[in-house]
């Protein structure tokens, strides 16, 4: 028979809608394995010879998107060196060229459920980035510079790609303006009835 495909879940919503966090949860829960770009692209941008360093740090920076040849690469080296089968792709697609990028080298390859996408209003985001700066995240894009360009992209870009997913009924949106263990009771919901 027909070896079966990795499964994967996108994981969408603005700058600190709590994405991580739930993803947290429901790998607990779920047994999923997470892979938030963000974070992929925080570690290739620390690792030693990497050719893509600086170019990462500046778009982080900046709010803007990495080219998507990086971002899918480090997506799929991570999927295929964790020998599992269910994925949460947090943060990812972010727009077009990252839509475009990822059917070209990965839809044949797997098998997409959803789009999660956590829906919080613009400045509970603001607010949670600055707070998480504050307690010393150290990220370089947890102030105020930083996050309006954060969210100005994120509605530019990333809302038409949530749009998109919509229209075509693959979207599972949660109301994240609640604590988090109330947002995860909704999740939960979600893939309970997902089959999972
Ligand atoms: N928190 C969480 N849930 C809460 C709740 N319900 N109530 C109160 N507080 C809550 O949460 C953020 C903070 O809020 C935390 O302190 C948390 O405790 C608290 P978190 O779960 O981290 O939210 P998340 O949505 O993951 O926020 P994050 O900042 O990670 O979202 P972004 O989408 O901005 O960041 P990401 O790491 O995905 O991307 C960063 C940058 O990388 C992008 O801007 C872009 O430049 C680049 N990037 C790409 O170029 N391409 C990609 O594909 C991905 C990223
Ligand atoms: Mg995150």
């Amino acid at each position: 028979p027909e070896e079966q495909k990795p499964q994967v879940v996108f994981v969408l919503g603005g700058p600190g809608a709590g994405k991580g966090t739930q993803c947290s949860k429901i790998v607990e829960r779920f047994q999923f394995v997470h892979l938030s770009a963000g974070d992929l692209l925080r570690e290739e941008r620390a690792r030693e010879g990497s050719e893509y360093g600086t170019l990462i740090e500046s778009y982080i920076r900046d709010g803007k998107i990495v080219p998507v040849e990086v971002t899918c690469s480090l997506l799929e080296n991570a999927m295929q060196n964790s020998g599992k089968t269910k994925f949460l792709i947090d943060g990812f697609p972010r727009n077009q060229d990252n839509l475009d990028g990822w059917t070209r080298q990965m839809s044949d390859k797997v098998d997409f459920l959803f789009v999660l996408f956590f829906n919080c209003p613009e400045d509970k985001c603001v607010e949670r980035c600055l707070a998480r700066g504050q307690a010393g995240s150290g990220r370089s894009d947890d102030n105020l510079e930083s996050l309006k360009k954060r969210i100005q992209t994120y509605n530019n870009d990333s809302l038409p790609i949530i749009k998109h997913y919509e229209q075509i009924g693959k979207v599972q949106q949660i109301d994240a303006n609640p604590s988090a263990d109330e947002v995860f009771k909704n999740v939960e919901k979600v893939f309970v009835d997902a089959g999972f």
